[in-house]
């Protein structure tokens, strides 16, 4: 079967290309290396180092002969879409190719909207070019669980049986998504739906979980075929970070109590999910939604899990939740159809999060301590915009730290003359001050407790934060 995977060159799509090749397919990938732009943006990079795409797919077929096809363009620019469903005449399109981070379009204003383009504009260019070129072809899309929210009924695979008024009929589940970047997909979902109902297109939408994990047995051959592991506030994923943190011991960030339940699943069942998707199409004109996730998990238990697994002295940090979601509430899932098409789940387990210790300890070095912490605050629309972008707050973080070798943070959120600030001086705009300052200062606070005599040290000295009413113009978004 002859599969595009467009995302090739992300977290998903990459080792999801190199499954599809192992057992047999031909395959070609799309991307436009954005989420490469999106590290620059937010100063941060991938925890293992990731080749080129052009390298990856040399050593794939070094190693095994086999070919993958490369088409480097942006979905959003329609006659590029148009090219590569022409050109690569695909079976099915597995689309991956989208911004996918919930923190990152709570930014601001400009990060919404263009994650909003980014997603519906890319994915409707897609459906035109498949209806127009070959509606045969199979559109197996990524959508993801947050699309439900927390309803406080069972969750269903996409479609609810209702009766109204005795009446009844099949309806698409209701969606309550939590951050403008689930919501995006829920426009997503619509879209198919449609173009499903009115040229008959065939579609499987696979509302996933938070994958966790990192290595699948194809990437796993050569570390040139590695790919990426996000920690950072922005992109990290709840289960990714933690084990990252308990590495380089630095407190787990639960956010809130840690009541939040979410559906989750192995990255190596994502790549299996993708094949049995792909191998057992949709009918023509039928929109099919699978809920891809294997088993859920409370914030707190996955705390609790690291915890009891490390061999470090794991410390759980409560923040308050920079994320609107509800703490506690019902949660049951049914995810029953790809078990049917044969999905065999590899459930959290001790050696799954071992094997995760391994590689964070390997690379734990290329740990910027700062970028671990939630930058994005959902709350208001501007006092996410610190600064202009998350980069920034890193930086400033970054130079709290950095002063905390000899000084004491001590914010108070309160403008301070800067002429009397000797060095250390760090400038907080607005509202989003207080934010800043109390990270600042959870930081300090851990540090004084982890290092006890060091942390009475950093008394002797003053990091002021200076704040005043102008915001920077956020950092230019990629794409
Ligand atoms: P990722 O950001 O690592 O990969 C997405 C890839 O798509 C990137 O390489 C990026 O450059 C590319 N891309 C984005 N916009 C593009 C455009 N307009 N044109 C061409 N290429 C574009 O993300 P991921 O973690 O691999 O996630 C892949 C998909 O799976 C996303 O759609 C995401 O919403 C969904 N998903 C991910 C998770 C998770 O936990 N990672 C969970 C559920 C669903
Ligand atoms: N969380 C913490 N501490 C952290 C990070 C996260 O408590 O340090 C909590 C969050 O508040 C949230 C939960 O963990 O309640 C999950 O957060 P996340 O960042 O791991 O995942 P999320 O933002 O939901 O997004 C990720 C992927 C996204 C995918 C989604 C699947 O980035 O692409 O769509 O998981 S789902 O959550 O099912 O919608």
């Amino acid at each position: 079967m002859k599969i595009l995977v467009l995302g090739g060159d992300g977290y998903l799509g990459w080792p999801t290309a190199l499954h599809l090749s192992e057992v047999g397919h031909e395959v070609a990938v799309a991307d436009n290396f954005v989420r490469r732009h999106y590290d620059n943006e937010l100063g941060v990079e991938s925890l293992v180092p990731i080749e080129p795409l052009q390298t990856r797919i040399a050593v794939w077929e070094e190693l095994t002969g086999k070919k993958i096809g490369l088409y480097i363009g942006d979905l959003t620019d329609a006659p590029f879409t148009y090219r590569i469903i022409e050109d690569f005449a695909p079976d099915a399109v597995v689309h991956f190719a989208e911004q996918r981070a919930a923190p990152y379009s709570m930014i601001d204003r400009a990060h919404a909207v263009y994650t909003q383009q980014n997603n519906v504009i890319g994915n409707l260019n897609l459906l035109f070019a498949i209806a127009e070129i070959n509606p045969e072809i199979h559109l197996v899309k990524l959508g993801t669980m947050g699309e439900y929210g927390t309803p406080n009924i069972d969750i269903e695979e996409g479609w609810l049986e209702i009766e109204h008024k005795g009446r009844r009929d099949r309806v698409m589940y209701p969606k309550r998504p939590g951050s403008f970047y689930h919501l995006s997909k829920v426009h997503d979902s619509h879209n198919i739906e449609f173009a499903c109902r009115i040229w008959n297109l065939r579609a499987t939408d696979l509302n996933q979980g938070v994958v966790y994990g990192q290595q699948t047995p194809e990437t796993a051959r050569d570390e040139r075929l590695a790919t990426r592991f996000d920690y950072d506030g922005v992109f990290g994923t709840v289960l990714n970070r933690f084990v990252i943190q308990s590495v380089i011991g630095h407190p787990l960030t639960v956010y809130g109590t840690g009541g939040q339940t979410r559906g989750m699943i192995d990255i190596r069942d994502t790549v299996r999910c993708i094949q049995l998707a792909c191998e057992n199409p949709a009918d023509r004109g039928e929109f099919r939604v699978f809920n891809q996730i294997t088993e859920w998990k409370s914030v707190k238990d996955l705390a609790e899990t690291i915890k009891a697994t490390s061999p470090e002295d794991v410390k759980i940090k409560y923040l308050d939740n920079p994320r609107v979601e509800l703490a506690e509430h019902y949660y049951k899932v049914t995810h029953t159809r790809l078990v049917e098409l044969g999905l065999e789940p590899h459930l959290l387990s001790d050696t799954l999060i071992e094997s995760l210790f391994e590689i964070t300890k390997r690379y734990a070095h290329r740990v910027r301590r700062e970028a671990l912490l939630p930058t994005v605050n959902w709350r208001s629309p501007k006092a996410s915009s610190f600064l202009g972008s998350p980069a920034e707050v890193s930086r400033i973080l970054g130079r709290v730290l950095r002063a905390g070798e000899g000084n004491a943070a001590r914010g108070s959120g309160q403008a301070h003359e800067a002429g009397e600030a000797a060095r250390g001086v760090v400038e907080v705009c607005g509202g989003a001050g207080d934010h800043v300052v109390e990270l600042a200062e959870q930081l300090e606070a851990d540090d004084a407790e982890d290092s006890g005599p060091r942390g009475q040290r950093r008394d002797d000295g003053v990091v002021r934060y200076v704040r005043h009413d102008r915001l920077t113009e956020p950092a230019g978004i990629p794409g």
